[in-house]
């Protein structure tokens, strides 16, 4: 065990002493990060306070499926990680449930907004900005230009070297569907992403899928938050990270406990720890690059600096509204998806 994740289970033993409530048992933990993370975060959790931990990782969009799926027997506990659209969802169709953490103050105020936002039923536990990025290397194999633009990834030389997630399964896609919606405006960002489609050598179910592919080199571009290409790269990867120069969209990643949970007092003993400055410290050991929620949390030197992108103003209550978000991927599945290639 590392200093950092003794660090972190020190402070969680401190808060479950500071409660003043029995060890509790088991906690089911449904989570939408990366693999690593999510296991990373379920082991200090168990290690720190005893309880048990049962981790099942799958992309945003999934999860809100199996939650939803489970909504007359709930069977998690908590949901962690992912991006914000769908817990927000989740919350407008009471899906999970209304909590307000001691921890909240130490919260930069996007985190809160979020969470007032749905009526506590969900919080922000971090941020990052959506982009793509490239294998260098295959890029000059292929005398392909350096893109630089989201619309440079429409030229008909891109074709079968550009790879992004499934909008349904994926919050990552999810996002860059909603960004092209706000950047271009609904018309113009369907007609970017028929385009794209026709360059789109793969849909993933995973956001990070693409990246992934790009640094193994089975894959030129991947659309993904800028923060899972630059794991790429820190990892030694050729890949070369891309904000895009018309500006770009960004997560509010979340935070939910489920409705009805079995395991309502581990839930919230895992939001609180969550929330916390160690906790969330323990995304460096993995190179999760995403910027913190906690005001006390280190942000590592090789994340995107937010400051330095252009941003738009997401709209999150529109695109992470239960309707908006279902008349998207409706469309996006009947108007894109289905054309050829
Ligand atoms: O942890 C990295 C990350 O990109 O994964 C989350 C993502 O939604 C999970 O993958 P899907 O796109 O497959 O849903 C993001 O919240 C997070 O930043």
């Amino acid at each position: 065990m590392t200093s950092l994740k003794k660090l972190a289970g020190a402070s969680a033993l401190a808060f479950v002493a500071a409660a003043g409530t029995a060890q509790a048992d088991k906690l089911t933990f449904y989570c939408s990060a990366q693999e690593d993370w999510c296991q990373l975060m379920a082991n200090s959790f168990q290690d720190a306070t005893g309880i048990d931990v049962a981790m099942t990782r799958k992309s945003s969009g999934e999860t809100f499926a199996q939650v939803k799926a489970e909504s007359s027997n709930p069977k998690g506990d908590v949901w962690w990680g992912g991006t914000g659209d769908p817990h927000l969802q989740a919350a407008e169709e009471g899906l999970t449930a209304e909590y307000i953490s001691p921890m909240r103050d130490q919260l930069h105020p996007w985190a809160i907004a979020q969470a007032e936002s749905a009526g506590n039923r969900t919080i922000g536990i971090y941020s990052g900005a959506l982009g793509y990025g490239y294998n260098s290397d295959l890029l000059a194999a292929n005398n392909l230009p350096e893109p630089a633009c989201w619309k440079d990834l429409l030229k008909p030389e891109y074709k079968g070297h550009v790879q992004m997630a499934n909008p349904n399964s994926s919050g990552t896609a999810y996002t860059t569907l909603a960004t092209m919606m706000q950047l271009f405006g609904e018309d113009e960002g369907f007609e970017f992403m028929k385009g794209l489609h026709k360059n789109i050598n793969q849909y993933t179910k995973s956001g990070s899928a693409p990246i992934k592919a790009a640094g193994r080199g089975e894959n030129t571009v991947g659309i993904v938050f800028m923060h899972d290409a630059v794991k790429q790269a820190v990892s030694g990867f050729p890949v070369k990270v891309v904000a895009p120069c018309e500006g770009t969209g960004y997560e509010i990643g979340s935070m939910s406990i489920i409705e009805g949970a079995r395991n309502l007092e581990e839930a919230q003993k895992f939001y609180d720890w969550a929330l916390s400055a160690e906790a969330q410290n323990l995304a460096l050991q993995v190179n999760a690059f995403q910027v913190p929620s906690n005001k006390g949390a280190e942000t590592s030197p090789s994340a995107p600096d937010m400051s330095q992108i252009t941003l738009i103003d997401y709209d999150f209550k529109k695109y992470g509204s239960s309707d908006e978000r279902k008349r998207l991927l409706k469309k996006w599945d009947d108007e894109v998806s289905t054309l050829p290639q």
